[in-house]
């Protein structure tokens, strides 16, 4: 692989800074934490961080709501201890992709605050402003994820302003040629400093219809956004006006002609709409938009095989040169061993569920404390800090149970302080970093040696991707191909062994840390595992 295109293939470690690791004792994790602790990250195997957003922010949405895109929160340090980090993490072999949310700003930036004073201001069109209807109620029907309307009052202006998520993170104004250039403006300030690439914020969101048409309203929510809790007010309209509009296509054919600049960088863009798998192949092909874009496919609870394969399907039938990222798990979504895996067994569904994610073809992400097979966290409803999970609670239990604080060693070790921003759940304390260390069978062991194996393997990095049978029921089962190499990946996600028929004898490869067998066209599948073989 072309050293600029390290990112193909690439395994990403997501950190949730907030939740990673405290090095200075206030009950948050900072950057210098993180700095800390990247010779572990590096000692997995992976190829590059993402780290979630670290930037000046008044925290209503926990730095998804940016107050300052060119400065780093006080709570996590300093732009010198970015720089540290980014230093350190080059020196061991690791890229660093930070996220960059461009949809919106907090209401505290600059800009909002100087657009709100008035309808003629230098800054007045840089959000979408509309005036109520004569009666007074909100320009048209669109919702906001978070619930409610997605206009808010402002009582200066005499206007409603669009936010897509809270009301204290208003809706940038793409359609601005300004807004553009100083978006642009903020990605040099970090390609500038070196950083190796970004993950873009709900990146097909950039853009509203211009005309503020109504949204349809669907009864059956089928082409609801995945994703969101199912009980959202979101899911039952049709966002065809509100999100996903056309224009942005030129505007990331911008963004790339910025990235392309500059050597070896990266793209990975968060595509939350309908139609998702469309919108991933229009936004990553052509070389010429993004390098790669994730969607919330694999972040619902279904996975039954019939359901894998449909989206696998569909995604190779309309990717043509794009390029995917896959993730289960992220700082959104409950964690997948428990939402995926339910009453299975932990560590097997853990391994079995990452062999998957790790096997398909494009690069994957892999989210703090996946590679120790953590469930979700209990999060009681008076600890709870997502203002998502507080506004639908209890059908939709919001999104803290994901981002509790990293369990390091069997009494916490994330924070000297008496208590974390959230609690540390006590049942990950058995399953701790120190604790799996020792564990030759653990997730993280098995993780270490499974990631230096994948490297090697040139099908799984760069091969293609078809399925070996149109259906083995249950079982996954797929082929990846490159020029030296063919692999056979069966996979399976049920709590019963499966066996599967090969269209040729097969031999297993026992270095994955599987027990699974091949015995001539037969492959065995025992219950949660995988099984990885080459054909004769
Ligand atoms: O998420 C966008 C998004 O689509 C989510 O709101 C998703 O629907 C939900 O979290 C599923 O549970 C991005 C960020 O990943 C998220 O953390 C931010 O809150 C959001 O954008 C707003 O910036």
């Amino acid at each position: 692989v072309d050293a600029n295109d390290w990112w193909r293939g690439a395994v990403i470690y997501q950190i949730y800074p907030r939740s990673f690791f405290d090095s200075n004792g206030d009950g948050v994790g900072d950057l210098p934490g993180i700095t800390q602790k990247l010779s572990y990250i590096a000692g997995l195997g992976v190829d590059a961080v993402w780290l979630s957003p670290f930037f000046t922010s008044p925290m209503k949405d926990f730095g998804y709501d940016v107050a300052d895109y060119c400065d780093v929160d006080p709570l996590f340090g300093s732009l010198a201890d970015f720089q540290a980090l980014l230093d350190e993490a080059h020196r061991l072999n690791l890229k660093v992709i930070i996220d960059q949310v461009y949809s919106h700003t907090s209401d505290q930036h600059r800009w909002f605050k100087a657009s709100r004073q008035s309808r003629d201001n230098d800054f007045a069109d840089w959000y979408v402003w509309a005036d109520a209807k004569a009666d007074g109620t909100p320009p048209n029907n669109w919702l906001s994820i978070f619930g409610g309307s997605a206009w808010q009052w402002d009582s200066r202006r005499r206007q409603y302003y669009l936010h897509n998520f809270l009301t204290s993170q208003p809706d940038l104004n793409f359609h601005n040629p300004a807004v553009q250039d100083a978006i642009l403006d903020v990605m040099r300030f970090w390609l500038e400093m070196g950083v190796d690439g970004f993950r873009l914020d709900v990146v097909n969101m950039y853009f509203h219809d211009a005309e503020l048409r109504d949204n349809p309203v669907v009864s059956q929510p089928s082409e609801r956004h995945v994703g969101s809790g199912d009980d959202n007010p979101w899911s039952k309209q049709f966002h065809k006006y509100q999100i996903t509009q056309p224009d942005n296509l030129a505007f990331l054919q911008r963004l790339r002609q910025v990235m392309d600049q500059y050597r070896a960088r990266t793209s990975v863009g968060e595509i939350g709409s309908y139609d998702s798998l469309r919108v991933m192949a229009d936004y990553t092909s052509g070389g010429d938009k993004l390098h790669m874009a994730y969607t919330f496919d694999l972040l619902g609870t279904d996975h039954s095989a019939t359901y894998l394969r449909s989206v696998l399907t569909t995604l190779e039938d309309q990717l043509e040169d794009g390029w995917p990222n896959f993730a289960i798990s992220n700082h959104d979504v409950m964690r997948s061993v428990s939402r995926w895996g339910g009453e299975a067994p932990r560590q097997d569904f853990a391994k079995a569920s990452l062999a998957l994610l790790l096997s398909l073809r494009g690069s994957s992400c892999l989210y703090q404390g996946e590679e120790l097979g953590l469930p979700e966290g209990n999060v009681p409803f008076e600890r709870l800090q997502d203002p998502y999970g507080i506004e639908f609670w209890p059908e939709f239990k919001g999104r803290d149970g994901c981002r509790t604080p990293m369990a390091w060693t069997t009494t916490g070790g994330f924070t000297t302080a008496d208590d974390a921003w959230l609690p540390l759940d006590p049942a990950h304390l058995p399953l701790s970093a120190e604790a799996q260390d020792h564990n030759p069978d653990s997730v993280l062991n098995w993780v270490r040696r499974f990631l230096p194996w994948r490297r090697e393997q040139s099908a799984l990095v760069a091969g293609d991707f078809t399925w070996l049978a149109d259906d083995q029921q249950e079982a996954i089962l797929f082929a990846r191909h490159s020029a030296e190499q063919t692999l056979w990946i069966g996979i399976n996600l049920t709590g019963n062994t499966l066996t599967v028929d090969l269209p040729v004898e097969a031999t297993a490869l026992p270095a994955t840390g599987f027990t699974g067998t091949v015995t001539g066209k037969t492959m065995t599948l025992p219950a949660y595992s995988a099984v990885f073989a080459e054909p004769k």
